[in-house]
């Protein structure tokens, strides 16, 4: 028997959601391959094209060992005709001609360059793109009118740009901490998002707040912006409340990924002093970096769905909610899980009993990285 035959005989499951997807995997050529594709289809805002090389990642990052031929994919889900051809090309030749042309094309790195931009999405980037603006300082150049996202995108893009750090995030946290307790004590706070999942560095950082006695986190994001901002730790925030309840997004209707709670998409001002790292910009050095950070609350009774929601993957959640409409007839969002069958809304006090309302084995936020 060759190695690693015995791939094809395991049975792999087709949902993200009812795999173990670790951070580190055995497959990230291919991956790598296929994600580019992914993010160019994302980027032409052709969603089914791209969730389709993301499916086929995913089921790559899920498996125990490494492909090294196509006989072993044989059997296995989620790979398209599309995707078999890219990985079949990779593994035969080391590189995918289709990606190779895709990383060096204008488009392409001028959509990423774009879209890199804080506050701006691949529909602003491709108009731009046409008028021939390919970089955040052809925009700069321009003179185009930015709103107030996009002006601090633009200010501080390198940095933005730049991974946030473990020990930022933990550092990040202390400041959301304090500045929660200032305003409510015994509210809970908990990192969530990608360092949640066990990266080591993330984009930006999310957290989630809520407090056991519902109805106390109600009107909270203001009272934490402001004292954040008294302290001059905020560069930008977004504030928008809850509007769940004024929603007409009813059980039936199937959960969009956009949930409705109150949240702030902020940048933060953070002292780089600790690290002793300086931050080089075109003014010069200085001793504090800027930092995209997500806060959220959640009133008590949702936590569970809100720590699940925004935990992740974005493919993880993804398939969590295919697999509630399909397979069980439910609709799951960050708020709540609705069975439609039995017409009620099922509650829980864990993820764990999510994942069992759903049929599912519990997957730890460590193997949800698909
Ligand atoms: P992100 O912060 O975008 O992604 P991430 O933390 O997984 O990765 P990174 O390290 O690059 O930051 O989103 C975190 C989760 O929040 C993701 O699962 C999707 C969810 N989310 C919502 O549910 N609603 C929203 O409006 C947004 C923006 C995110
Ligand atoms: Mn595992
Ligand atoms: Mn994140
Ligand atoms: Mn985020």
């Amino acid at each position: 028997q060759k190695p690693g035959l015995e791939l094809a005989v395991v049975s792999v499951p087709s949902y993200a959601c009812q795999r173990h997807t670790p951070l580190l995997h055995h497959n990230i050529t291919l991956t790598d391959a296929l994600s580019i594709l992914a993010e160019n289809a994302e980027l032409g805002e052709n969603e089914g094209r791209g969730v389709a090389f993301r499916r086929a990642a995913a089921l790559l990052k899920s498996l125990p060992q490494e492909v090294r031929g196509a006989e072993q994919l044989r059997g296995l889900p989620c790979l398209g005709e599309h995707s078999l051809r890219v990985i079949k090309e990779v593994l035969e030749d080391g590189v995918s001609h289709e990606v190779e042309t895709t990383t060096h094309s204008e488009q392409f790195k001028a959509m990423k360059a774009l879209t890199g931009i804080f506050g701006v999405g691949a529909k602003t980037a491709d108009r731009w793109f046409k008028e021939g603006i390919h970089t955040p300082s052809d925009l700069q150049r321009s003179g185009h009118t930015l709103n107030r996202a996009q002006r601090a995108g633009l200010q501080y893009y390198d940095e933005l740009n730049l991974p946030v750090t473990k020990s930022e995030a933990v550092a990040i946290g202390q400041i959301v901490e304090r500045a929660v307790h200032a305003v409510l004590p015994g509210a809970e706070i908990t990192l969530i998002g990608g360092f949640r999942r066990g990266k080591q560095t993330g984009h930006d950082v999310d957290f989630l707040i809520t407090h056991p006695d519902e109805g106390r986190e109600e009107g909270l994001m203001p009272k934490v912006v402001s004292w954040l901002e008294a302290q001059g730790f905020l560069l930008y925030q977004k504030t928008t409340g809850n509007s769940y309840l004024e929603s007409k997004e009813g059980p039936a209707r199937p959960a969009s990924n956009m949930d409705r709670f109150e949240r702030c998409f902020s940048i933060f001002r953070l002292s780089t002093d600790n690290e002793g790292r300086e931050i080089q910009t075109g003014n010069g050095p200085r001793s504090w970096r800027a930092v995209r950070v997500d806060l959220v609350v959640s009133p008590y009774s949702q936590f569970p769905f809100a720590l699940l929601g925004w935990t992740g993957s974005k493919l993880f959640e993804r398939e969590l909610r295919r697999w509630a409409v399909h397979e069980k007839a439910m609709t799951l969002s960050s708020h709540a899980l609705y069975d439609r069958k039995r017409t009620l809304y099922l509650r829980a006090s864990s993820e764990e009993e999510i994942f069992a309302h759903l049929g599912l084995e519990y997957i730890p936020p460590c193997d949800r990285n698909a």
